[in-house]
């Protein structure tokens, strides 16, 4: 077993064998200039400084042999899993599956859809394409962490309060017992990120725990 004492609330304990990791939408789309964030009046450089903790995050749980699952955003090029709900809200400069410079927002193949290079997966990583803000919402995940055995769960990724708590959350309710790494995860607003943070490790630990990277990176070695 692996121990995180400086975890919040309390110490997290884990076995690394029934243990992976969940990056969530760390998609180009979010992440650089011209994607779909950017479009909805956002300020990318929040997302991007944690292009350097995940990537550690993500080498220390390939070190470790840890699943390392990665989640995309994104819709059908039809667009036949958009519901007018997600398409229509906002006032975005671009909406879901129209053109922009990184092709079709937040469309299944399309390059800003993909991942960033910096967190590129390997082959026979898992790659979940998601419709929905959860990664268990009409995705094969469930049947994934089943046939990997995994008990745990470590969370990074964008955005704290939308997919990766939404994610969280869907975990929870399913069994799972959930960690967060606090700088692996962001947020266009941080004070989203903090409340975020606080609302899942409140309660003792109702979502889940919260660590810095490092201390999960230890807790591997
Ligand atoms: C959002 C996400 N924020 N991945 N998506 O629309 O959190």
């Amino acid at each position: 077993m692996a121990q995180i004492p400086d975890a919040l609330p309390f110490s997290f304990t884990f076995d690394p064998a029934t243990t992976a990791l969940i990056v969530i939408d760390m998609q180009r789309d979010f992440v650089e200039p011209g994607g779909f964030g950017e479009t909805l009046g956002n300020d990318v450089a929040q997302l991007r400084q944690i292009i350097p903790t995940v990537a550690a995050l993500i080498a220390a749980a390939r070190k470790h042999g840890l699943p390392v699952i990665h989640t995309r955003e994104c819709h059908r090029p039809d667009l036949s899993d958009l519901p007018p709900a997600k398409r229509d809200r906002g006032k975005p400069s671009l909406r879901i599956g129209d053109l922009g410079p990184m092709g079709r927002i937040l469309i299944a193949g399309e390059p800003g859809a993909d991942i960033v290079p910096e967190l590129y997966p390997l082959p026979g990583e898992i790659v979940l394409d998601k419709p929905g803000k959860g990664a268990f919402y009409a995705t094969s995940l469930s049947d994934d962490l089943a046939k990997l055995g995994t008990k745990s769960l470590i969370f990074a990724g964008v955005t704290t309060e939308v997919c990766v708590q939404t994610t969280m959350r869907e975990a929870n309710d399913r069994g799972f017992t959930c960690l967060l790494a606090e700088d692996s995860t962001a947020s266009y607003f941080p004070e989203f990120k903090a409340a975020a943070i606080e609302m899942i490790r409140a309660q003792g630990a109702i979502v889940g725990w919260t660590a810095q990277t490092a201390k999960i990176v230890e807790a591997l070695n």
